[in-house]
Parts: structure tokens; C-alpha cells; sequence
């Protein structure tokens, strides 16, 4: 079989971000605040986003990148006319809710919020830039949170519906690809920066959890339905942050770990693309008297409306141990880890594996069968520029080659359904794990820094033409 190079017709080449690590401009035209704005860098940062720690407002002492981020909101038409110049076929973004609703319960959306997004859409289709469209990307607003307690709250579905029907009812014709929450298993692991989820001294932090899991699972079900109500065009898809366990050994039961740190991101996917809680997670809440909420409507609902797509993160596979006495864990990483010794990582200890992201393609594929997405993949790395600004990121390049490659393989050797692929952080932006600016991952470098200093200038590094000769050539200029 003599090996294609390019990738299937139309398939979506492109970048992604995300409304708070770039946006900026959290106070004006009305936009109200929002957990995602009150996660400030430093050792405070990961207490904070769990849940562990409360912060609902700015506090003295403190830096909070999110407040300015690289400021696309004034710099949008400028960064949308260079992902043009890249080629891009769609630039996946999100929607900061507060723009839309600023405290979440009100009944009129604010106008100056959908004017934005409804011209930030046209100036993508002027250089044929389909939007795919993140509803919420980790944020919720804060009086949501304060209110009614985030997630937690059976409210929240109302809240979530209707920002959904105002965003498909507005954006009807300039959006047709939409993902109903962002790495929707995060819950699990940041439960305040993915779900407005703060705990109680002494309350059942994983029934808290999986309540609010289901609440949004429902939710991403009405949103299902809701948006092939109003266009029978529109896509919607689940999200999930991807990425294989390994066994540590060949041990069964470290073969079983993995399976069980599998499933615990599976369990959400499960729904969202079969319609069903899976058994193992009705044997798990047995066992740990985890009584949820729900009714027979919410199943209902859940079994009639499963996603069009299953889009996925992916930076790294991971390893799990069975083992208790094994716990030598990777650093800077949300999701545990042990230690690849076949793998080189990243400056922040992610471990790079391409051949991994392979592995996820078809472990997702054949579980679900359905169209897949890659919405989010990249090398998070420190970029020096040279003395006339420029940067020469061949790591980065190394990086997604490598990357592209191994979806290639997934979809020409394995036969997997693959939609798009859109690289995390195509612009640099403020990390959503530890709140830095210098762990870069663009194909157009940003003059800021982790404390807020810099132009905000943008220029094109290496990989910006690298990216643009890989679109244009639809990925046969990889070999
Ligand atoms: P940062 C952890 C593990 C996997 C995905 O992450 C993650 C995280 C959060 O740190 O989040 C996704 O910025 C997320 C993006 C985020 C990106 O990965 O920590 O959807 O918002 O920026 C990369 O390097």
C-alpha cells in the first residue's frame, strides 16, 4: 500500500484558545467576574483551583494573569488576520459566559457581550475561518458560585440553558461546531477552576463531585438538543482531557490501575457519546454510598441526545501502579503520573509521546465510533527571542510533527474517523495549570511576561511557517 501523505479532504486544520487565558478586559461592557479571573499565579494557585482553598474576589497580594491576559479582546482582528495568514480552516475559541450573562441569572443577555462574539465570528468567515465554539472553557460566574454554589446546584441547568439557546439562536448561520464543556472530566481534578466547586470541612468532596458531574452531563444534553432544535446543521460535541494510562509493569494489577484511571475519564464520555451511565461507575457509587440526585427525566434526556463528535486534549500519555509502595510521581501535572523511562518530557515534566496519541486515537474510536476531534495538542516551552525578536522553536516543530504523524498512521493505517486537529495555545496565552505567560505554546510569540510586563507585540516565530506550509500542502510537506 503505497502511504498518503495528505490528510482526507476538508479535514479542519487550525488552532485553538480559550476566553480567559487571552481575552483580558474582565470589567468592561458590562462583563461581570468569574472563577476563572480569581485564580491568581502562584504557590496559592493549585489550593485554590481544586476547591481547597476559597477565592472569590481579587485580594491584596496577589497577581492575577487572567485580568489582561494578552488582551485579544482589543487585538482580535489583528490575531485572526494571522491565523488567516497560516491557513487556518477553523479557529476553535471560547465564550466568557459573564460577557453574555454577568451574573448568570439574569433573564436579558447583555448586548455589547453577543455583539463581540458576533463579529470576532464574521471576521473569521471573511477569511473562511469556521468558528468551533467552546460554551464554557472552565468558567463560571461568580455569583453563580457565591449564590447557588456552582455545580452543585440542580439551578445551574437552567442558567446553562440559557446561555446555550441565546448563543444558538444568535449565532445561527456563523456557528455550526460547538463543544459543551471544556475537558469536562477536569471536575475530578480542579474542581473550582472547571465546575465553581468549593468544599465544606467534613462534607463528601466525591459525591459533590459526581453530583455536579451529572448536573452537567445533563446539561451538555440539553445542549445537545436544544442546538439540532434550532439548526439540524449545528455538531456538538463532548471534550475530554485524553490521554492513555499505561501499566507500570505487566502486573496485572498494575494493568488494572491503568484501566481504572481510564475509566475515571471514560466515565464521562460514556454518557455523553452512549447515553447511559456505565455499570461500573453504578458498582462504584454503590460501594461508596455516592447517592446522586437525578430523575428519570435526566436519564431520559441523557439517552436521546448523545453528541455528534468526541473531541479530545491531548499532551501526554500517562502510567499508573497498583502498587502502593510505587509513587514516584511526574512534577506539574493535574493528572498523576508515574515516571516513563522510555519518554523524554517537557520543562514542565509532561512526557512526550507521540506514538501515545495514536494509542488514543483508537482506544476512543473503538469504544465510541464516533467522528473524533483533536481540539488541543501541544508543547507548553520557555521561547528566548533572539536579539531582533525572533524566535527559532524547533523543539515545538519537532513536537507536532511528530504528533501529526502518529494521527496519520491512526487515520490511514487504523482506519479512525478523524474531523480536525486544532493545536493548543496557537497564540501564546496565559497557562490554565499554573498561571504563567512563559510557558508558551503559539505560533505567534506575545511581549508579556509572568508578572504582566510587555508591548503585548506580536511576531511570528518559526513554527508560524512551518504550520502554514503544513496546511497548505493539507500535511503532505511532513514526510
Ligand atoms: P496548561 C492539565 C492537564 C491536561 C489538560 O495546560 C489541561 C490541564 C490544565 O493545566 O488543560 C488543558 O495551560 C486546558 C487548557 C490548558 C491546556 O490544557 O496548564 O483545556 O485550558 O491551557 C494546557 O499548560
Amino acid at each position: 500500500m503505497t502511504e498518503k501523505l495528505t490528510f482526507p479532504d476538508g479535514f479542519l486544520w487550525g488552532g485553538a484558545t480559550a476566553a480567559n487565558q487571552c481575552e483580558g478586559a474582565y470589567n468592561l461592557e458590562g462583563r461581570g467576574l468569574a472563577n476563572v479571573d480569581v485564580v491568581p499565579i502562584g504557590p496559592d494557585r493549585e489550593a485554590i483551583i481544586t476547591g481547597q482553598k476559597k477565592m472569590f474576589s481579587f485580594e491584596e497580594g496577589y497577581f492575577y494573569p487572567a485580568k489582561q491576559a494578552i488582551d485579544m479582546y482589543h487585538h482580535y482582528k489583528e490575531d485572526i488576520a494571522l491565523f488567516a495568514e497560516m491557513g487556518f480552516k477553523t479557529y476553535r475559541l471560547s465564550i466568557a459566559w459573564t460577557r453574555i450573562f454577568p451574573k448568570g441569572d439574569e433573564t436579558v443577555p447583555n448586548e455589547a457581550g453577543l455583539a463581540f462574539y458576533e463579529d470576532l465570528f464574521k471576521e473569521c468567515h471573511k477569511y473562511g475561518i469556521q468558528p468551533l465554539v467552546t460554551i464554557t472553557h472552565f468558567d463560571c460566574p461568580m455569583h453563580l458560585i457565591t449564590e447557588y454554589g456552582g455545580w452543585r446546584n440542580r439551578r445551574m441547568l437552567d442558567f446553562y440553558e440559557k446561555l446555550c439557546r441565546t448563543l444558538f439562536t444568535r449565532y445561527k448561520g456563523l456557528v455550526k461546531y460547538w463543544l459543551t464543556f471544556n475537558e469536562i472530566n477536569m471536575i475530578l481534578h480542579a474542581p473550582f477552576m472547571g465546575a465553581g466547586l468549593c468544599f465544606e470541612e467534613g462534607e463528601n468532596q466525591e459525591l459533590v463531585k459526581y453530583q455536579a458531574a451529572h448536573y452537567e452531563l445533563v446539561a451538555s444534553a440539553l445542549a445537545t438538543k436544544i442546538a439540532h432544535e434550532i439548526d439540524p446543521e449545528n455538531k456538538v460535541g463532548c471534550m475530554l482531557a485524553a490521554g492513555q494510562y499505561y501499566p507500570n509493569t505487566a502486573h496485572p494489577r498494575d494493568y488494572w490501575a491503568a484501566m481504572e484511571e481510564d475509566r475515571k475519564s471514560y466515565f464521562f464520555i460514556d454518557v455523553q457519546a452512549r447515553g447511559e451511565y456505565p455499570n461500573y461507575a453504578k458498582k462504584q457509587w454503590e460501594r461508596e454510598r455516592i447517592e446522586i440526585q437525578m430523575t428519570a427525566e435526566d436519564l431520559e434526556l441523557l439517552k436521546d441526545n448523545t453528541v455528534d463528535f468526541v473531541s479530545f486534549s491531548y499532551y501526554a500519555s500517562l502510567v499508573a501502579s497498583g502498587d502502593p509502595e510505587v509513587k514516584e510521581l511526574t512534577a506539574g501535572n493535574i493528572f498523576a503520573s508515574l515516571k516513563n523511562p522510555y519518554l523524554e518530557s517537557s520543562e514542565w515534566g509532561w512526557q512526550i509521546d507521540p506514538l501515545g496519541l495514536r494509542i488514543t486515537l483508537n482506544a476512543i474510536w473503538d469504544r465510541y465510533q464516533k467522528p473524533m476531534f483533536i481540539v488541543e495538542n501541544g508543547l507548553g516551552a520557555m521561547d528566548t527571542p533572539d536579539e531582533n525578536g525572533h524566535v527559532a522553536d524547533d523543539y515545538r516543530i519537532a513536537y507536532l510533527e511528530a504528533h501529526i504523524k502518529a494521527m496519520r498512521d491512526a487515520i490511514y493505517q487504523d482506519g479512525v474517523d478523524l474531523l480536525g486537529y486544532t493545536t493548543w495555545g496557537c497564540i501564546d496565552l496565559v497557562s490554565a495549570g499554573t498561571g504563567e505567560m512563559n510557558k508558551r505554546y503559539g505560533f505567534i510569540y506575545v511581549d508579556r511576561d509572568n508578572a504582566g510586563h510587555g508591548s503585548l507585540k506580536r511576531s511570528k516565530k518559526k513554527s508560524f511557517y512551518w504550520y502554514k506550509d503544513v496546511i497548505a500542502s493539507n500535511g503532505a510537506s511532513i514526510e
